[in-house]
C-alpha cells in the first residue's frame, strides 16, 4: 500500500514541503491543469510535474484525473481524435513511469454537492448532499447557484451541453464508455499503467442526466468490458457510501482480490436519509463506513495499489479548497496508516 495525498499543483496553497511533514506519506496524485479538456497531455509538462514532486522527496503516484472529453462520453463521431489524444497522453504518463490514471465517466458533473461548509456538531465544517435541494435548482437559469461549479461552465455553454445529453440514457452511455475502454486500457496496459475509474458521486442519477457507476453490479460490468488489470476501479467509499444497498466492505474486498483496485480514496460519510448524506472525518465511529474494515480486506487481498485521505472537513479554523484543507486530510492519513499497520501486522501473526 501506498499512502498518497492529493496535490493541486504549483496554485494548491497546501505545499509539497508540508506534505511531505505528514508521516507516511510518499506519494502524491497531481494533474495537469491547464490542459484543454480532449487535448494529448504533453510528456515535457507532465515530466515537470513528476519533477516538481520528486525534488520535494515524494514520488507522483497517481494522475488524478486525465478528464474525459464529454463528446467520448455522448459517442459522437468526433470522440475518435478525443481518445486518440486520450492515448497519447497514457503513452506519455507510461513513460515517466507514473503508474496509476484516475479518471470518471460521469456526464457534464463530476462530484456534487448542496452544500460545501456544513456546520457539525463539533462546529467543523463538511460538504453536504441533499437531492432535493440540488432538484430544486433550475439549471436553464444557469449554475451560479451549483456551490462549486459556477465558474466551470456559461450558461448557454451549459445549456447546449445538456441538450446534447438529450435522449441519452444509462445503456448509451455504457456502450460509450466500452467504445473508450476497447481503445485505451489495452494502450494503458503496454504503458504500465493502471486505470481506475472513479464511481459516481453521488451514485444516482442527477438532473435526469444519467449515471451508471453506482453500484457492485456495475463495477462487475466495467470489469467485465475489457479483461485487463488496467481496466480497474478508484474505489472511492465516500462515493459509493451513500447507496446504503451496497455492502461496500464485501465489494472492496472482492475487487481488490481480483486485483483490480489500484487505488482507494478512503472517505466517510453519514446518511441522514434515502438520498442525503454528509461528509465526516474519516475514522470509524464517524461516519457510515466501516473503516476499520474497508483497510483490514484491503490487507487480507494483498493491496499494493494506492490510497489518498479524500475529502477532510474545515477544522481548526483552516479556510481552503472544500474538502482538500491539509489539516483534517493529514489526521486521515495517520488514521488509516495505523489502521493498515494494525491490519498487516496482525494478519502477519495469524499466518
Ligand atoms: C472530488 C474528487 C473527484 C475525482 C474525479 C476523478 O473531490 O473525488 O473530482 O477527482 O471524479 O475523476
Amino acid at each position: 500500500m501506498i499512502m498518497t495525498f492529493r496535490w493541486y499543483g504549483k496554485d494548491d496553497p497546501i505545499s509539497l514541503r508540508y506534505i511531505r511533514q505528514i508521516p507516511a506519506v510518499k506519494g502524491i496524485v497531481s494533474a495537469l491543469y491547464d490542459v484543454p479538456v480532449g487535448d494529448e497531455w504533453p510528456l515535457e509538462k507532465i515530466a515537470a510535474l513528476k519533477k516538481a514532486v520528486t525534488d520535494a522527496d515524494l514520488e507522483l503516484t497517481v494522475i488524478e484525473s486525465i478528464p474525459v472529453h464529454e463528446d467520448i462520453k455522448l459517442g459522437l463521431p468526433t470522440c475518435d481524435a478525443f481518445i486518440d489524444n486520450y492515448c497519447r497522453s497514457i503513452r506519455n504518463m507510461g513513460s515517466l513511469g507514473i503508474p496509476i490514471l484516475c479518471y470518471n465517466f460521469m456526464p457534464v458533473f463530476d462530484w456534487m454537492r448542496s452544500d460545501l461548509s456544513f456546520t457539525l456538531a463539533d462546529g467543523s465544517t463538511a460538504l453536504l448532499y441533499d437531492h432535493d435541494a440540488i432538484s430544486a435548482i433550475d439549471l436553464n437559469e444557469g449554475v451560479l447557484d451549483l456551490p462549486g461549479w459556477a465558474a466551470s461552465y456559461t450558461t448557454d455553454g451549459l445549456r447546449s451541453l445538456l441538450e446534447a445529453y438529450t435522449g441519452v440514457g444509462p445503456e448509451d452511455l455504457w456502450s460509450n464508455l466500452e467504445y473508450f475502454l476497447k481503445r485505451v486500457v489495452p494502450v494503458a496496459e503496454e504503458s504500465g499503467v493502471r486505470m481506475g475509474i472513479h464511481p459516481d458521486d453521488p451514485p444516482w442519477s442527477i438532473f435526469g442526466l444519467p449515471r451508471i457507476i453506482t453500484d457492485e453490479a456495475a463495477l462487475e460490468r466495467l470489469t467485465g468490458l475489457v479483461d485487463s488489470p488496467s481496466n480497474g476501479i478508484t474505489f472511492c467509499t465516500g462515493s459509493l457510501g451513500p447507496n446504503a444497498g451496497i455492502d461496500l466492505v464485501r465489494s472492496i474486498g472482492r475487487f481488490a482480490r481480483m486485483g483490480r483496485v489500484p487505488f482507494v480514496h478512503a472517505r466517510n460519510i453519514r446518511r441522514t436519509g434515502e438520498r442525503s448524506f454528509h461528509e465526516t472525518a474519516h475514522c470509524t465511529e464517524s461516519g457510515d463506513v466501516d473503516m476499520y474494515r474497508v483497510i483490514r480486506l484491503l490487507a487480507e487481498a494483498g493491496f499494493g495499489g494506492a490510497i489518498r485521505p479524500d475529502h477532510g472537513r474545515m477544522i481548526w479554523g483552516e479556510k481552503g479548497r472544500p474538502g482538500y484543507g491539509l489539516y483534517d486530510r493529514a489526521l486521515g492519513a495517520m488514521y488509516l496508516a495505523g489502521l493498515w499497520e494494525a491490519s498487516v501486522k496482525s494478519l502477519d501473526r495469524s499466518r
